[in-house]
């Protein structure tokens, strides 16, 4: 019977997590043999639960808690521990866990108060005998539910099955020769499929091992890469931040240089990027293209031409198709004719919970249409050229629904009017921007509280990093906002 993590159910002496936030604690590493014991113990507790939520911190309590779950063939929900109230109240009203998984000393706020908690022990379980695992369950079973926004309304919860989560990472493997060898060193939070999915149980299900920083420096990835990690995961923001600090840095530079593979995805590297940390380091970043919602698409094979620019060839499994507007499919491999990205295949999530609207709305068929726009080069690579909605903003690698930061800001009493756009940063890639009428044009809100006022209901990456006060919104004869008149 297939496994998702073999080398759990194994277990062995070999490092299979470390987590350097616990560093000197002597909790922050787990060996195969530790994790097995550790999650085997947590997952009899989980048997029978539809849901469990995990409160998602950068902690080994995190990793051992997603394993738990997965071994008790339960779906597992990661909350971003940031997360404001309305938005956690959406998410745990939406997903309906059995109870929360979490630290011992996490302390949860009140949207979690109502559910049952079960703490993860810290560190290294006593090991006596080999606890029994639970039977998988059948390959179709939902392994874990990802929060996405959209463009409108509060995020959506995506079912990714274990199926899918097994697909992804076995054709990752295929196109970056990841093997139990590699130590996968990142700092990205555990909430997204990026860090849980790429950057936890991809190690796991290879057998290898995962540094995570705790939070991104450039100075713990190059501590790391010097120290037996072999391949990086980012998101460009950290690259950009990696490529500023290369040139008084002849550490990083030594670290970078030696890594076997250095890996960027969430959003577009920009070819400045890519060109800096290729003239000081002599590597090539390598893109790969992905969603919440379909996992790994593409990827640019380690054993390929490099391809600055480009996100890649479609992954071992994956359907892949260029659309235009009136559903004709793109066949020139030409580099210029722009279309729609479809995408089909094992990878793709089963459903968005509790909305079969949305669902339906999101496939032409089993083609699964992802809002991405691009082109194909003659050799069948695809470079992403753009977005169909403007209303959709990616900062700092975090995908953001300008209506839901539209409808936090209107709950201000000092806001009338709001909207939101993503600006161009080189920092984040685009900043989040409001667009505001206030209430009393004479003591309009300060910007630090509105900010405050989105981080606290939504999550910290969301808020304004600007705000721009006007008389009134631009809107059209029917009354709609006109976005492209506010610079977008
Ligand atoms: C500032 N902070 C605040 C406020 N202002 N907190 C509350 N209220 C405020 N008003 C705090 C923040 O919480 C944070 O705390 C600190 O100030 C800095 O915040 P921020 O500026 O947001 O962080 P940053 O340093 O700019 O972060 C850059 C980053 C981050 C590290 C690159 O954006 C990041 O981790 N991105 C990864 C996103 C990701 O994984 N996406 C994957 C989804 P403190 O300093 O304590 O932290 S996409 C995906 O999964 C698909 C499948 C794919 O393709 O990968
Ligand atoms: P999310 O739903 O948060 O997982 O974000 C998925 C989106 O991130 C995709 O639809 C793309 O717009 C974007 N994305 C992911 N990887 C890349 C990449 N390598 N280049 C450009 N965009 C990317």
């Amino acid at each position: 019977m297939s496994s998702l993590f073999p080398a759990v159910a194994a277990g062995s002496d070999r490092t299979a997590l470390r987590f350097r936030a616990r560093e000197g604690e002597g909790e922050g590493a787990l060996t195969y043999g530790g994790l097995r014991a550790a999650a085997g113990a947590l997952a009899a507790r989980l048997a029978g639960a539809e849901r469990v939520a995990v409160w998602a911190t950068p902690t080994p309590e995190t990793a051992v808690a997603v394993v738990a779950a997965l071994l008790a063939g339960v779906a597992a929900v990661p909350l971003n521990p940031r997360t404001g109230e309305r938005e956690l109240t959406h998410v745990v009203t939406d997903s309906a866990p059995a109870l929360v998984l979490a630290g011992p000393d996490d302390v949860l706020p009140a949207p979690l108060a109502h559910l049952p908690r079960v703490d993860v022990p810290a560190g290294v379980p006593a090991q006596g005998p080999p606890v029994p695992l639970p039977e998988e369950p059948e390959p179709r079973a939902p392994a874990l539910v990802v929060y996405t926004s959209g463009t409108t309304g509060p995020p959506k919860g995506a079912v990714l099955s274990r199926r899918a989560v097994s697909a992804t990472l076995d054709a990752l493997a295929d196109a970056w020769a990841w093997t139990a060898d590699d130590v996968v060193v990142h700092a990205l939070p555990l909430f997204h499929v990026h860090g849980l999915v790429l950057g936890v149980l991809g190690p796991l299900r290879r057998g290898g091992a995962v540094c995570h920083l705790g939070a991104f420096s450039t100075g713990g990835v190059a501590r790391e890469l010097a120290g037996g990690g072999t391949v990086l995961f980012g998101v460009p923001t950290m690259y950009h931040r990696l490529a500023d600090a290369l040139d008084g840095d002849p550490e990083l530079v030594k670290a970078l240089a030696g890594a076997r593979l250095l890996v960027s995805g969430s959003a577009a590297l920009p070819l400045h990027d890519h060109e800096r940390i290729t003239a000081r380091t002599g590597r090539r970043v390598i893109e790969r293209y992905g969603m919440t919602e379909t996992l790994m698409n593409t990827s640019v094979r380690v054993d390929g031409e490099p391809r600055p620019g480009s996100v890649g060839l479609p992954l071992p499994g994956v359907g892949l198709r260029l659309v235009e507007e009136d559903g004709s499919e793109i066949t020139a491999y030409d580099g210029e004719s722009v279309g729609e990205i479809q995408v089909r295949g094992p990878n793709l999530f089963t459903a968005y919970l509790n909305r079969p609207d949305a669902t339906a709305a999101a496939f032409d068929g089993d083609w699964f249409r992802t809002g991405d726009m691009a082109v194909r080069d003659a050799d069948g690579s695809v470079r992403i050229v753009g977005r169909k909605a403007t209303d959709l903003i990616k900062s700092g690698g975090y995908k953001i629904g300008a209506g839901e930061i539209e409808n936090a800001l209107l709950e201000h009493p000092g806001v009338r009017e709001a909207a939101v756009t993503g600006e161009p940063d080189q920092d984040l890639g685009e900043r989040v921007v409001a667009w505001v009428v206030p209430a009393d044009p004479h003591s309009p809100p300060g910007e630090e509280e509105l900010a405050d006022h989105v981080a606290a209901q939504l999550a910290p990456h969301k808020r304004p990093r600007a705000v721009r006060y006007l008389e009134a919104l631009p809107r059209n004869d029917m009354g709609k906002i006109m976005k492209r008149a506010l610079g977008v």
